[in-house]
């Protein structure tokens, strides 16, 4: 399988976040995708090829061209204020507030942002947008005919929405991806997020539309981030009505009862008749993350990209969350593995 990197991901590298009442280093470090691919050197999955360039345009297609400016001029903004620490975030306009476009800095990120996880540091715009690229360069050798590619983003993208970062997200990767292949003729893109987290604003991004099925195995809302999204009767909305589906499972759920979950999202993917499949792939669902409350061990991954290879559907995969950065890389590589094995085996 072939992937795609860039080294660009270092220039993202936030101080701290506020976690349960205390500033800690962030979780989300370079060292989680140095690990993956090494993870992928040694395991000699497939070669490692750099992103193209394929502009702004198809960030367009899912972004808004006001947050695409804000977010690539902030910091540029913030250091003209005399500031060099991480550009963060601390009023939104929840209810009661209006949700007006402030003119300052600060009231600006608020307006674009839904929490304080989302740190811009210097390099954070080119990172995010080498991410996108990394994603739209793995989806065109998938769109070109290959059976499967690993975009190995960082950062991560599945809680960004049109026009909100958060949750450690910027740009949409795996979105950005799937609308690419819409644009590039397919009919109907399914995306399966296997994050331990909701992907919010993938949902979001694709809530009233029948062409993209968003299909999400996570923890429940109603006890774990992104807290506001992500629940079970969000079934989509207009013509996206049917094609939006949401497994939200309690703390402590272990493989016995994450893959009857899987077993659901599959079937739900098969029936809708997908041409094409894009994986979010977070690995935050292991027992030992420090941030989540899943119970998956590391042989469950291979186990997982097999049942993904089942669905015999082209598949991206694009890389998410995942914070136990000592496993990441066995964890991520073992879906990739056990999809490969799975396909070389039914070839
Ligand atoms: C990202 B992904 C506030 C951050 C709260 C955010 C978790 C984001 C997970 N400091 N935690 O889905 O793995
Ligand atoms: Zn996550």
């Amino acid at each position: 399988m072939l992937t795609i990197y860039s080294d660009d991901h270092h220039l993202h590298h936030g101080r701290c976040e506020l976690i349960d009442g205390q500033l800690m280093p962030c979780f989300e470090m370079p060292s989680r995708a140095d690990h993956i691919l090494q993870r992928v050197q040694a395991q000699a999955l497939g070669p490692v090829e750099p992103p193209k360039d394929h502009g702004r345009e198809p960030l367009r297609r899912v972004h808004s061209d006001d947050y695409l400016a804000f977010f690539e001029g902030a910091w540029a903004r913030w250091q003209a204020m005399g500031d060099d620490g991480d550009l963060l975030p601390f009023t939104w306009p929840a209810r009661t507030l209006r949700a007006v476009k402030p003119r300052g800095l600060h009231g600006e990120l608020g307006y674009y942002s839904f929490d304080g996880g989302a740190p811009i540091t210097a390099g954070t715009w080119q990172a995010a947008y080498s991410a996108a690229q990394v994603a739209l360069t793995a989806q065109a050798a998938v769109q070109a005919g290959a059976d499967s590619a690993f975009a190995l983003c960082r950062p991560p993208g599945h809680h960004a929405a049109s026009d909100l970062m958060g949750g450690y997200c910027y740009l949409n990767n795996a979105a950005i991806a799937a609308q690419a292949f819409i644009d590039q003729g397919r009919a109907k893109v399914a995306i399966l997020d296997v994050d331990y987290h909701h992907g919010n604003g993938t949902q979001s991004i694709f809530y009233d539309r029948a062409d993209v099925l968003f299909t999400s195995i996570h923890g429940d809302p109603a006890d774990e981030f992104p807290f506001f999204l992500g629940y079970a009767d969000e079934t989509g909305e207009g013509a996206g009505e049917g094609f939006n589906l949401n497994l939200p499972l309690p703390h402590g759920s272990d493989w016995a009862r994450w893959s009857q979950a899987l077993e659901h999202a599959c079937q739900a993917i098969a029936e809708y008749g997908a041409e094409v499949l894009v994986v979010s792939l977070g690995v935050d669902t292991f027992k030992q993350d420090p941030i989540s409350q899943f119970k998956l061990d590391s042989p469950d991954y291979l186990t997982m990209g097999a049942r993904i290879a089942a669905l015999g559907l082209p598949t991206l995969f694009v890389m998410e969350g995942g914070y136990a950065v000592e496993e990441i890389g066995i964890n991520a590589v073992n879906v990739l593995e056990g999809y490969q094995t799975a396909r070389k085996e039914a070839a």
